[in-house]
């Protein structure tokens, strides 16, 4: 499989929304919004059901009342002509304030894309039930900074998925548990360098909809 930071990937420009002032302000949310988000998280977690299971279909699944189940793969290949650009799929979805949240992502990516100065905070599990996640089964609340590939990071509701690389010609499958705590519609990025460029922060990191989406949380 092509690694996410193969030098054959094509170059695109550098995104705007990836600019220093934008990545402090951001790091700065999500200090804030973590310790509010603990709380609430731990507070409602006792009232969860089990949940059903969809890996493939990419779609929200409504189950018990209070309780929803997302589902996002991370594939490399040669999605809309750009061999080797690693993309989220799903990457839109929507969920309700205060219902419980089970988040399944099933990575295909066997690159690495180390996280870089403050942003090495991403290497832990934050803003999810109990501050941990499991990664093909094991609970674990941080991931070493040389096996992630990707993170799935909500700044704006304290969410941070740290995704390890997949075993080449196989998968990774990390589920997380959250509960949407406030209203709004509230961007989710990829803060792992695994795109292209110099900085490897062009191509999928610089497309939207690829390693960047949204979670709208209706009230
Ligand atoms: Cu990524």
């Amino acid at each position: 499989m092509i690694s996410a930071n193969n030098a054959s990937v094509p170059r695109g420009a550098t995104g705007k929304f990836r600019a220093p002032v934008f990545v402090v302000a951001a790091i700065a949310g999500v200090l804030v919004a973590l310790g509010a988000s603990v709380a609430v998280v731990s507070g409602v977690a006792a009232g969860v059901r089990s949940v059903g299971q969809d890996l493939t279909s990419a779609k929200t699944v409504p189950l018990a009342r209070g309780a929803v189940s997302e589902s996002m793969v991370i594939a490399t290949g040669k999605m809309d002509g750009h061999p080797g650009w690693p993309r989220y799929t799903n990457a839109s979805w929507s969920v309700r304030k205060g219902e419980v949240v089970t988040l399944r992502i099933t990575s295909y990516d066997d690159g690495t894309a180390p996280l870089t100065g403050v942003q090495t905070m991403f290497d832990r599990v934050q803003g999810t039930r109990g501050g941990t996640e499991t990664v093909d089964g094991r609970s674990i609340s941080s991931i070493p900074n040389g096996d992630i590939a990707h993170t799935f990071t909500v700044v704006g509701l304290g969410w941070n998925v740290p995704i390890p690389a997949a075993p080449t010609g196989g998968s990774v499958a990390v589920v997380a548990r959250f509960v949407a705590r406030r209203a709004g519609t509230f961007v989710w990025q990829c803060y792992a360098p695994c795109g292209s460029g110099s900085n490897s922060m062009g191509g999928a990191m610089s497309t939207k909809g690829w390693m960047e989406g949204t979670v709208k949380v209706t009230g």
